[in-house]
C-alpha cells in the first residue's frame, strides 16, 4: 500500500500552513503559520517539534510554541493517502492558554480537530 510521508508543506481546513522535516529517528521539526488568532498581536511563524512512528501511515504528535503569545498547542494524528494519491493529516489538538491564577485553570484548555492536505505531493 502507498505510504504517507510527513515531510513537506501542509495546509489545513482553517487555511493555516506548516512545513515539516523528518529526521531518521522519526523526530519532527518545522514551522507553523496559523491563519487564525483571536488576539490583536501580529501572527508570526512559530516553531514546532515532535515525533512520528516510522511505519507507512505514521501516527505522530508535535507541539507548536506560539511565538506571538504565551499559549501552546499540541497536535496528534495520523497521515493518510486517499485513492487519488492526495495526502491528509487527520489531527486533534489541545490549545493551552496562560492562566494568571490557579482558580482560572479550568477554563484555559481548548480542544478541536484539523484536517491538513499536502501541498506538494511527491510519489512514494
Ligand atoms: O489564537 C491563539 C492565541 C493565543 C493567545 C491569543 C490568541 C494562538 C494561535 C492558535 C491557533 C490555533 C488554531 N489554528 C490552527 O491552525 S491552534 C489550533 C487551531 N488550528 C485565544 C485566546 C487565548 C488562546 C486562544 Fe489565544
Amino acid at each position: 500500500l502507498a505510504q504517507c510521508n510527513l515531510a513537506g508543506q501542509w495546509k489545513n481546513n482553517l487555511g493555516s500552513n506548516m512545513t515539516i522535516s523528518v529526521l531518521s529517528d522519526g523526530m519532527l521539526s518545522g514551522s507553523y503559520l496559523t491563519s487564525v488568532s483571536t488576539t490583536n498581536k501580529t501572527i508570526v511563524e512559530s516553531p514546532l517539534v515532535g515525533y512520528q512512528q516510522l511505519n507507512g501511515h505514521p501516527t505522530f504528535g508535535f507541539t507548536v510554541q506560539w511565538a506571538f503569545s504565551n499559549s501552546i498547542t499540541v497536535f496528534t494524528g495520523q497521515c493518510y493517502r486517499d485513492e487519488s494519491g492526495k495526502l491528509f493529516l487527520k489531527t486533534m489538538w489541545l490549545l493551552r492558554s496562560e492562566s494568571e491564577e490557579i482558580k482560572d485553570d479550568w477554563a484555559k484548555t481548548r480542544v478541536g480537530y484539523n484536517i491538513f492536505e499536502k501541498l506538494t505531493t511527491i510519489s512514494p
